[in-house]
């Protein structure tokens, strides 16, 4: 497993490494897991929406929940007036098979200085609100990686850092299972580079 250095050394990371690098602890990792398919068949308690801020539905994975969960999800988004860039809104999930959805603002890739911020703020919100909504089993997608354009890698780094840092709080003891669903094969080469780095394997 190559470290997270030497992927900067590499240039294939490029997220601030004046940041702490997370210590690898053992003990986590039996609560995030990576599968490769459609968010929107899994049976969890709440999936993740990669959505836009006027949670008016889209193109992406937003179009693919939205089309499974039916109209009925587009009108309850309709009522929350919109949602902030980095912020997170929750709704029921009608159609689908999980019991909630978490629609998560991602940013739109700017530089990594403006953009990472943005991208695990909307990674901690939704996980807050999964934790108070009883949600135990969360599923996200690669929020941010398709039309808003954040490379893969990065990406990766800045949401398994920010679930590594929630399960560490009170609030994030909560949770039992992260699964990272990837649809992509940069995104799936992405996290199977970067989770046992921060998760390792017992
Ligand atoms: N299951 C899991 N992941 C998926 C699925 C799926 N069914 N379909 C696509 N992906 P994107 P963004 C992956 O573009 O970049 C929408 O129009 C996809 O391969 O859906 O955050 C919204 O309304 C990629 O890795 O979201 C917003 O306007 C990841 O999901 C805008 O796009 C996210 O790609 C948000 O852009």
């Amino acid at each position: 497993i190559p470290s997270i250095s030497s992927l900067y050394r590499s240039g294939e990371l490029r997220s601030s490494p004046r940041e702490d690098l997370p210590t690898p602890i053992q003990g986590f990792n039996d609560k995030v897991c990576t599968i490769q398919g459609d968010i929107t068949k899994l049976q969890v308690d709440a999936i993740v929406n990669a959505a836009n801020r006027g949670l008016r539905g889209g193109g992406g994975v937003d179009g693919a929940i939205q089309r499974a969960a039916g109209p009925q999800l587009l009108k309850e988004c309709a009522t929350l007036g919109g949602c902030e860039t980095g912020s997170a809104k929750i709704t029921g999930a009608y159609n689908l098979p999980c019991n909630k959805v978490i629609h998560a603002v991602g940013p739109i890739f700017d530089s990594l200085e403006k953009s990472e911020p943005l991208l695990r703020s909307c990674y901690r919100k939704s996980l807050s609100l999964a934790a108070e909504n009883d949600c135990k089993t969360v599923a996200f997608p690669a929020i941010s990686t398709g039309v808003y354009g954040y490379p893969s890698k990065d990406a990766a780094l800045a949401a398994i850092r920010e679930v590594y840092s929630f399960l560490k709080k009170p609030e994030g003891q909560k949770l039992e299972k992260i699964i990272f669903c990837n649809f992509l094969d940069k995104d799936v080469e992405a996290y199977a580079q970067i989770l046992p780095t921060v998760f390792p394997p017992t």
